[in-house]
């Protein structure tokens, strides 16, 4: 049994790992599954609360009950943004949940996937299915099993938007953090294209912060944060980076018109939450600019 699983007399708890002065604790009903994958202890438990929750090294990645506050505003936010988006590449995202949300843009014709651990696929179709809800056997999806790092620096391929669903920087994920990521990233999207990735809660993530808007800004004209709210990445608001060589200001009129040629409706996207999340509380702007 993983360390982040604690078994007393009455309960087994599970106690998040990432922030060790603030560990985040669920009570667990349920050990689903476990694993030691090529690149991951994968874990998937269930709670009252937040039904099942994957966790990869003890980290939450995502749960049942709060996932679309994530995957709505990772893809939505610069796949509405941008005015004629042909092409997406997703990078990590084994979940499935970025590319639900993004098959549901019916004018992409190009949209690929690239995950380095087969495995995070495999069992979250198995125990999330609610999560991927079909996407992968969507065959407008193509997914390449590699390091999505390599892929970028080797790639012929030229996309609108990339969309980098990864996990915290301390771990596997750490040169998605980069500065030569982001440049290969640049290399990678066509003129006007946007980069969006997740980049953690800046009340207790702030290096990830400060070092990612240090690392796009050599590479893109307009570097960015705006902000999603998930109960279960604590600490308040997590940020999601944005870079691009456009502007890219887009009225709330413009987003609804956009909006209505989406399939379904959305659970925390509108319009004016996209707008509104481009304004950060001033500790973010002190932090981003060194004060
Ligand atoms: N601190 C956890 C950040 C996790 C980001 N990745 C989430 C994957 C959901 N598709």
């Amino acid at each position: 049994m993983f360390s982040y699983l604690i078994a007393t007399a009455l309960l087994t708890h599970f106690q998040e790992a990432l922030f060790p002065d603030w560990p985040q604790a669920f009570s667990v009903e349920k050990v689903v599954y476990q694993e030691k994958t090529d690149h991951w202890d994968l874990l998937i438990f269930e709670n009252q609360i937040f039904g099942r929750v994957l966790a990869l090294d003890g980290v939450v990645q995502l749960t049942e009950q709060d996932e679309y506050a994530y995957h709505e505003m990772m893809v939505h936010v610069p796949l509405l943004a941008h005015p004629n988006p042909k092409s997406v590449l997703i990078v990590g995202g084994g979940d499935g949940g970025i590319l639900r949300e993004v098959l549901r843009h019916k004018d992409l014709t190009r949209i690929i996937e690239v995950e380095i651990d087969a495995r995070i696929i495999e069992m979250s179709k198995k125990y999330f299915p609610s999560v991927s809800n079909g996407a992968y056997e969507n065959p407008r999806a193509k997914v390449l099993i590699q390091d999505a790092w390599q892929y970028v620096k080797e790639t012929d391929e030229r996309f609108d938007v990339i969309i980098v669903d990864s996990t915290d920087p301390e771990g596997p994920a750490k040169e998605l953090f980069s500065a030569a990521f982001y440049g290969d990233c640049k290399k990678v999207l066509k003129a006007g294209g946007i980069l969006v990735n997740q980049n953690g809660v800046p009340f207790l993530q702030k290096e990830e912060l400060k070092g990612s808007y240090q690392n796009r800004k050599p590479h893109f004209k307009e570097v960015s944060f705006y902000l999603t709210a998930v109960p279960t990445y604590t600490g308040g608001f997590l940020t999601i980076g944005w870079a691009s060589d456009k502007k890219h200001k887009v009225s709330e009129k413009t987003l609804a018109e956009r909006l209505s040629r989406i399939e379904g409706s959305m659970r925390y996207y509108t319009p004016a939450i996209h707008k509104a999340s481009f304004t950060l509380p001033q500790f973010m702007l002190d932090c981003i600019h060194h004060k």
